[in-house]
């Protein structure tokens, strides 16, 4: 059972994680590596031990009492999409931090089921160690995927998603360990725990309606009281998948903080990064302004706001389209798809059916579309003058071949722009008697015919 004394703030109830440690009994014992040999070539190598040739940090550049941190990476009710996104990361990536490469942050020693070299029980022998206190070194954890009940499934005779095997059934027999059990005893001794994805965050896909696993987050599963034995709660990095950035900086500070070289970073009520999750969507959205015009996507492949064809980025907290998906480039909106509420707690099930207008967006699209049939002439009004210079203006001409038929401002047009030009200069501390229409006096083009009209 684990060793409750190590929550600040025991709840009244048992968390799912309690449960599930009592339904489990303690452990029996591990694997007694020196009977197993290297399992296969390479797989008893280590990937730390590959690496430290390699690695960069030391005394000088750590900057603090940590030379390395293990990083302990699970993966629950998932697609995998978070490893994907984590090792398609570019600043900072997985790589440099696995190689201490930023000067402030311990190395990271990951042991990742697909990354790593070694394999089966010398796979397991750092999470191992990490239980019974011997590592050596603090580590996080990382959960991709959502936590499954498997108090069900152990009742059952089964499990929903497993790591490894254990000596730990009946007589010492292996036991395949779930994720979640794994998740669990390490939890209490973890430097921190991080979620990665909205199935690790919130539950996301696997928790939806319906389903048979009674899918859970990692914050369900540890309970409000959780904090990690720095005093850290769950955090949060969502999206389905997330943006591989945004894990890798939140990562990197919070290890900074492990360090003692920086404060905790500022998360929000739900732990997730307030510096990424802050803003909506559409607020740093590429295509905000045909919203304001009140101009949208009626098809896939239109430019305009989305909305209609069913984007939720007015309501969802996320700033892909400010970071994009990959090296700052892509994204959905960016890339013509409208956004599905990935990174929400209420997703799917508050989002569905996809691809189908948002019910609340009927009003404001309405009012958009009243005010855009006005504002959308007049700025193109202003425009035609502005894309002319003055010079222009007072030959009454554009020098450019490419000038379309009737190029010129009608007579009404030209009169328009000339109220507007002195409205402008209105507030023109500079303005004298400009003989010369669109430009102060001491800027006056020499040369030039006078502007008329034919
Ligand atoms: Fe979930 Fe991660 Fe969505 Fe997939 O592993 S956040 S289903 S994109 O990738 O867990």
């Amino acid at each position: 059972m684990a060793d409750r004394s190590t929550r600040s703030l025991p709840p009244s109830t048992p968390t799912p994680a309690e449960d599930l440690l009592d339904a489990l009994g303690p452990i029996k014992g591990f694997h007694d590596t020196s009977h197993l040999g290297a399992f296969g070539m390479p797989s008893g190598a280590m990937t730390e031990d590959m690496l430290a040739g390699e690695a960069v940090a030391s005394q000088a550049t750590r900057f603090g009492p940590l030379e390395k941190v293990h990083a302990f990476w699970f993966a629950g009710m998932s697609c995998d999409g978070c490893s994907v996104a984590a090792t398609g990361a570019t600043n900072p990536s997985v790589e440099s931090m696995m190689l201490g490469a930023h000067p402030g942050i311990p190395r990271v020693i990951l042991h990742h089921p697909v990354i790593n070299i070694e394999s089966g029980p010398h796979y397991l022998r750092p999470a191992e160690e990490a239980i019974e206190g011997t590592l050596g070194a603090p580590y996080v954890v990382i959960l991709e995927g959502s936590i499954a009940d498997e108090v069900v499934a152990h009742a059952a005779g089964g499990y929903w998603s497993a790591t490894g095997e254990e000596p730990w059934g009946a007589d010492g027999e292996l036991r395949p360990v779930s994720s979640t059990e794994w998740i669990a005893r390490l939890a209490p001794n973890a430097a921190a725990m991080i979620a990665i994805g909205t199935c690790a965050t919130w539950g996301g896909v696997p928790s939806a309606e319906g389903n048979p696993t009674g899918a859970m987050s990692l914050m369900d599963f540890l309970g409000k009281d959780y904090r990690s034995v720095l005093g850290v709660p769950v955090v949060n990095v969502p999206g389905c998948p997330p943006v591989g950035d945004n894990f890798t900086e939140t990562v990197a500070a919070v290890l900074y903080f492990l360090q003692g070289f920086g404060p905790l970073p500022e998360f929000d009520e739900l732990g997730r990064p307030a510096w990424l999750f802050g803003e909506t969507v559409h607020r740093r959205c590429v295509r905000g302004a045909y919203y304001e015009e009140g101009t949208f996507a009626q098809e896939f492949g239109d430019p305009e706001c989305l909305v209609e064809i069913g984007c939720w980025g007015p309501v969802v907290n996320c700033n892909i389209t400010s970071r994009g998906a990959v090296k700052g480039i892509g994204g959905c909106m960016n890339a013509g798809g409208a956004c599905i509420g990935c990174t929400m707690p209420g997703f799917p099930d508050k989002f569905t059916p996809f691809y189908k207008r948002p019910p609340g967006s009927l009003a404001s699209t309405t009012v958009s579309r009243m005010v855009g049939s006005i504002i959308r002439p007049l700025r193109k009004f202003s425009n035609n003058n502005l894309n002319r210079e003055a010079r222009w203006d007072r030959q009454g001409a554009a020098p450019s071949a490419f000038s379309r038929e009737k190029y010129e401002p009608s007579p009404l047009a030209d009169v328009g722009h000339r109220f507007y030009d002195k409205m402008r200069r209105a507030s023109d501390t500079a303005r004298g008697d400009a003989a010369v229409w669109g430009k102060r006096p001491d800027e006056a083009p020499s040369g030039g015919r006078p502007r008329t009209h034919t």
